[in-house]
């Protein structure tokens, strides 16, 4: 199973859409393995977004992420990463599509609601900046075999 990191940000906490948000992960299956409620520093923020130093948005964006708390997540699921993407659709709400996260809550071309890793070298390096090992959790739900078709051994 893959894992992502998923960050609320501090524009869907303040205005209180984490519930929905979380919703929607949950019945599509992603499974919870990691959450925490959080103040980001300034310098987790700057590591974090490391990729993005030097573009014209990068000072903006850390001020933004650490302008208030955010809900850090780890969800697991079979390809999650790119399920997770999908569902946030595109960056930025004014340009997102209907049915997904940004497209349906936000307006932005700058809170944008939701991060998710984009690729699993990048979930990796994420999951390991937000959690320690012991923070995720490996367990198995119950309903794991009505989510996944697990008769050949593994989930299909
Ligand atoms: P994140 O990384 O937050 O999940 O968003 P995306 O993967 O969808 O988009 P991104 O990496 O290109 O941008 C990261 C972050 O920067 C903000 N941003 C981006 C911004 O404020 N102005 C901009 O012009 C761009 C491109 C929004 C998301």
């Amino acid at each position: 199973m893959e894992r992502t990191l998923i960050i609320f940000k501090p524009d869907a906490v303040q205005r209180g859409l984490c519930g929905e948000i979380l919703t929607r992960f949950e019945k599509k299956g992603l499974q919870i393995v990691g959450m925490k409620f959080m103040q980001i520093s300034r310098q987790l923020a700057q590591t974090h977004y490391e990729p993005h130093k030097g573009k014209p948005f990068y000072d903006g964006l850390v001020n933004f992420m650490t302008s208030s708390p955010v809900v850090v997540l780890a969800l697991a699921g079979k390809d999650a990463i790119a399920i997770a993407r999908k569902m946030m659709g595109k960056t930025f709400g004014s340009q997102a599509e209907s049915g997904t996260i940004r497209g349906d809550f936000g307006v932005s071309n700058s809170f944008n609601l939701i991060h998710g890793s984009d690729a699993p070298e990048s979930a990796t390096r994420e999951l390991g900046l937000f959690f320690k090992p012991e923070e995720l959790i490996d367990w198995k739900p119950a309903i794991a075999s009505w989510v996944y078709d697990l008769s050949k051994g593994t989930p299909e």
